[in-house]
């Protein structure tokens, strides 16, 4: 076509952004996913050897007990091999290997631990560096003890329940819809207010003087609530004046590297509680405001830059048999229609290496009435369909969708 000089190649965009990006991925041919996140410290096993560790988590990377695993072994810089369960259709060998069958469950130099909690603590005893407990006897039962407190005090329990305005195994209910879901909303801010408190006893920012296992332990549920309240319940924990440290809490969090590699997005927490818990929203999650806070906008560019280049055949096949675009369109041009969303698919990745200078003027597939529709259709379908961390990181994620939008914004602003 004749634009192609004008977008590069996708051998060349990989080769461009793939060597400016830190994170680590596999191409997984043929498999859902199509692609799995690396360990970070790969690097430092030595040539002919096995990672100390090998994480067995869920193929889509939703759960939020693996993503405390996950995020441990980040923290300690441990390099870990991953293996992908899909729990729709667990592997025999898995239910044979573990007593519980559920994920996440790791092997330890061979040795098999599984229960989150007692993965985190094995992790401790095993592996001195980077330590997520304190050192101070006194210090370190207290931590523990908020761990048990974490794991068996309600918390989680309670939150669902709030969630879904449900109690389990309630048959008579007295109450309205109404007023259990004012007194599941008053027990959950008990719980919250604990948290405030706890934050109160040290003057960093963390549950304990350092960052430790007990922030992770409580991580991966408030950040999921602070997506999913706004949308199913009206509830806002981010921006929430009654909760000062716990906001200034999840900020820090936020920000540590570790955590950038493993954190879910909102988007991706509420469309789970979509799928999975068929839970009706009652209001939308476009109005929130984006949870991103990356350490360097441009990494996360290149990261989606490289991550699409590297997987851009499985993406357009995904366009073409899930979008709808096939329903209305000839089947004799589905080549065309094919190489239309390759373009504007590289146009994508063109410019998140390029960064905002965005020029869409010379560029030919924008200046036919088919190329532009398709290409919206590409670009609207894709930019709902990444899901954090399977596809790419939190910040890339973002990238990615502010990228397309640009794209899409400016394609019904050029004249044709
Ligand atoms: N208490 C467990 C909970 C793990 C858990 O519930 N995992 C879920 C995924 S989020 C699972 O494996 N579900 C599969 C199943 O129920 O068969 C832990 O902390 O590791």
């Amino acid at each position: 076509m004749s634009n192609q000089a004008t977008i590069p190649t996708w051998e060349k965009l990989l080769e461009i952004s793939q060597p400016q990006t830190t994170v680590k991925w596999e191409i997984r041919a043929n498999q859902s996913p199509s692609t799995v996140a690396l360990s970070s410290y790969l690097d430092q096993v030595r040539e002919g050897k096995n990672p100390p560790v090998v994480l067995y988590r869920d193929t889509n990377a939703w759960c939020p007990f693996c993503e405390r695993v996950w995020f441990a072994l980040e923290e300690k810089q441990i390099p870990f091999a991953v293996e992908l369960i899909n729990l729709g259709d667990k592997p025999k060998w898995y239910t044979d290997l573990v007593p519980t069958g559920l994920v996440p469950a790791v092997k330890i130099e061979g040795e098999l631990v599984y229960e989150s909690k007692e993965i985190l603590l094995r992790l401790e005893e095993q592996f001195k560096q980077y330590p997520l407990l304190p050192e101070d006897p006194q210090e370190k039962a207290v931590a523990l003890d908020m761990i048990e407190t974490c794991e068996n005090g309600g918390f989680s329990r309670l939150a669902y329940q709030f969630t879904m305005n449900k109690i389990w195994g309630q048959s008579d209910a007295k109450q309205s819809e109404k007023e259990q879901l004012s007194d599941l909303k008053n027990k959950f801010e008990a719980k919250l207010d604990d948290l405030e408190k706890a934050l109160a006893q040290y003057p960093g920012d963390y549950l304990m003087k350092d960052f430790s296992l007990v922030d992770i332990m409580y991580i991966n549920s408030i950040k999921r609530l602070s997506a999913n309240l706004p949308v199913f319940r009206g509830y806002h924990i981010r921006g929430n004046e009654k909760y000062p440290l716990l906001n200034r809490w999840l900020k820090a969090i936020n920000q540590r590297p570790a955590y950038q590699r493993v954190k879910s997005d909102d988007r991706t927490n509420n469309l789970v509680m979509k799928h999975i818990f068929k839970l009706k929203p009652i209001s939308n999650d476009l109005n929130l405001i984006p949870d991103y806070n990356a350490s360097d906008s441009q990494q996360d560019r290149l990261e989606a830059a490289a991550k699409l280049s590297d997987n851009y055949q499985t993406v357009i096949k995904d366009i073409m048999n899930n979008s709808g675009i096939k329903t209305w369109v000839n089947q004799d041009s589905l080549t065309q229609i094919e190489e239309y969303i390759d373009l504007s698919l590289r146009l994508l990745a063109q410019h998140l290496i390029n960064g905002h200078s965005l020029s869409l003027e010379d560029n030919q597939m924008i200046k036919n009435n088919e190329g532009v529709a398709i290409g919206t259709i590409a670009l609207s379908y894709i930019r709902n369909r990444v899901c954090v961390p399977r596809d790419m990181t939190a910040g890339a994620a973002h990238q990615f969708r502010c990228a397309a939008d640009e794209i899409l914004r400016s394609f019904y602003s050029v004249s044709f």
